[in-house]
């Protein structure tokens, strides 16, 4: 049956708005290739109107503006968003599928993630009213020093196409628990869900001007946000390379950045694990949302003396995992998002093969699928570390594998990388596990387990990974500045 595709308009100031230049781009069904809607294309022009109207929000009716509110009256807002969200849960988790093409089991948890996000963020703006007016204890009697903690303006939040709802609700919720005022700018490859949250906050009754949605191509929406003179920060989730031309563009204005950026993160299983867990949460630590993960632990690192029975389970399990039409139940495997991805999976797959690594198993379209961006769960050996399949982010269900033959070895085969997002290790020797925990260059570990992801715990990466920490307390962090207060108290002249 098919499912009902909103047509909406850019929003802006709590309203519906057609972008200036009235274009439009096509959404697309990664399952089915078929243009199903399209969404509005925001340029510089909307950008102006959406930074505007933000700015207008923090100062709008002194006193009671978003800025300066209590957290508790910002919270009500992020709770009666949660509510909604979940409210829609089912037909969100739907559009998430067909406009991004996760199997909707996977689709429905982002959406609990969702509404879980902005109950906690919800939490957190209600604790910053205790903290507001944090005393510093100084050396001198003379003088009372407090620091305020104030939110830091207008944000830009761009963000990519895997997670499209959860990691702008990532961005939104604590820059709007914080009393920031938010323009996101969603994936052109995926953002229904993002102007869903749009619809939202105009039913909850959010303040104009406080959270903006402009969907639209990167250079055309995204660039004249991240140069933008009146943002004050910008949060960015995607490919390294567009976070490199982010931070440039900020650099330009010393405006603040945090980036969230591509990943190579390994897997190292020692011979002592339990082989059928130890594969699950290898499959599951590469192959979840279709391989497209900053995080997925895409290298493994096997200890040689159980290579062959681990790989042969791997090959085994890979095989039978359920590719289909991401909607269709038990779907354990979708397409790729979009034809460009599919294509640059493709290639970096036929490279490998080319260089004279081995496909143990997949890398190919499915054959009972005759449309969409499919590619098999895909394991490839003989890799060499030089090799661009092994150093580069393929963004789609593709494991390398190497052996080592020493704790050592395997340290330092991790740590080869330019990323540093995320890393696990699967041993029973738990003194191991926190010997290596400590020697992985990576923002995030796992320790007998892959990707779990907890909106209490901080996410994000080392190295060319990027910087800055979602999540938990650090994510309001992000959002805030702190002003020192001091006062000098005595009668007598300084
Ligand atoms: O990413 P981009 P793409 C990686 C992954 C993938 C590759 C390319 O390896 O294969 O990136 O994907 C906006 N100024 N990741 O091309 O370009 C863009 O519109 C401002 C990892 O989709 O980084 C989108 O909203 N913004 C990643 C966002 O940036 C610009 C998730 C991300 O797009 C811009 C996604 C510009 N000049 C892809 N150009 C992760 N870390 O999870 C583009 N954008």
């Amino acid at each position: 049956m098919a499912i009902p595709i909103p047509s909406r308009q850019l929003f802006i100031d709590g309203e519906w708005r057609q972008p200036i230049k009235k274009k439009r781009l096509p959404i697309i069904n990664p399952a089915t290739e078929e243009i199903i809607g399209d969404i509005p294309a925001a340029t510089a022009e909307d950008v102006d109107i959406a930074v505007d109207a933000a700015r207008r929000a923090l100062v709008r009716n002194r006193g009671r503006d978003w800025a300066s509110a209590s957290g508790a009256y910002r919270a009500k807002y992020l709770r009666a968003i949660a509510a909604k969200i979940t409210e829609r849960k089912s037909e969100l988790a739907k559009l998430e599928t067909i406009d991004c093409g996760k199997p909707l089991e996977e689709a429905a948890w982002d959406i609990d993630d969702v509404a879980a996000c902005f109950e906690y963020y919800a939490d957190l703006a209600e604790g910053l009213d205790a903290k507001q007016k944090a005393p510093v204890s100084l050396p001198m009697e003379t003088f009372k020093c407090h620091v305020l903690r104030e939110p830091i303006g207008v944000v830009g939040l761009i963000t990519p196409w895997n997670y499209p709802l959860l990691m702008a609700t990532w961005k939104v919720a604590p820059a709007l628990a914080a009393g920031c005022a938010a323009i996101l700018k969603p994936s052109e490859l995926a953002s229904i869900t993002c102007l869903e949250l749009a619809q939202v906050c105009r039913e909850v009754g959010l303040p104009p001007g406080v959270l903006s949605v402009l969907t639209g191509l990167g250079p055309e929406a995204g660039a004249p946000l991240a140069s933008h003179p009146h943002v004050d920060k910008i949060a960015f989730t995607g490919s390294t390379f567009t976070g490199s031309k982010i931070m440039t563009a900020a650099a330009q204005i010393v405006k603040p950045v945090t980036l969230e950026l591509g990943g190579k993160s390994p897997i190292l299983v020692f011979e002592d694990v339990d082989i059928d867990k130890a594969a699950e949460w290898t499959i599951f630590g590469c192959f979840w949302t279709n391989g497209q993960m900053c995080s997925a632990t895409s290298r493994l690192l096997l200890h040689e003396s159980i290579a062959a029975e681990f790989l042969d389970r791997l090959v085994k399990w890979s095989k039978n995992i359920k590719i289909s039409d991401p909607l269709e139940e038990g779907c354990r495997l979708g397409p790729i998002v979009s034809a460009g991805q599919y294509e640059k999976v493709m290639k970096l797959i036929s490279t490998a093969r080319s260089e004279g690594a081995t496909i143990l198993c997949g890398g190919a379209h499915p054959q009972h699928l005759k449309k969409g961006f499919f590619v098999e769960p895909t394991i490839i050996s003989d890799v060499s570390t030089s090799m661009q399949i092994w150093r580069e982010e393929v963004f789609g269900p593709v494991l390398c594998v190497k052996t080592f033959s020493t704790e050592d070895e395997a340290i330092e085969l991790a740590n080869d990388t330019h990323y540093g997002l995320g890393a696990a290790v699967i041993s029973k020797d738990l003194e191991r596990c926190e010997r290596i925990t400590k020697a992985l260059q990576a923002g995030v570990v796992w320790v007998n387990c892959s990707q779990p992801c907890f909106v209490q715990a901080p996410w994000g990466g080392n190295k060319r990974s990027g910087f800055g920490r979602e999540l938990g307390e650090w994510g309001l962090e992000n959002y805030l500045s702190v002003k020192q207060v001091t006062k000098y108290i005595s009668d007598e002249p300084w």
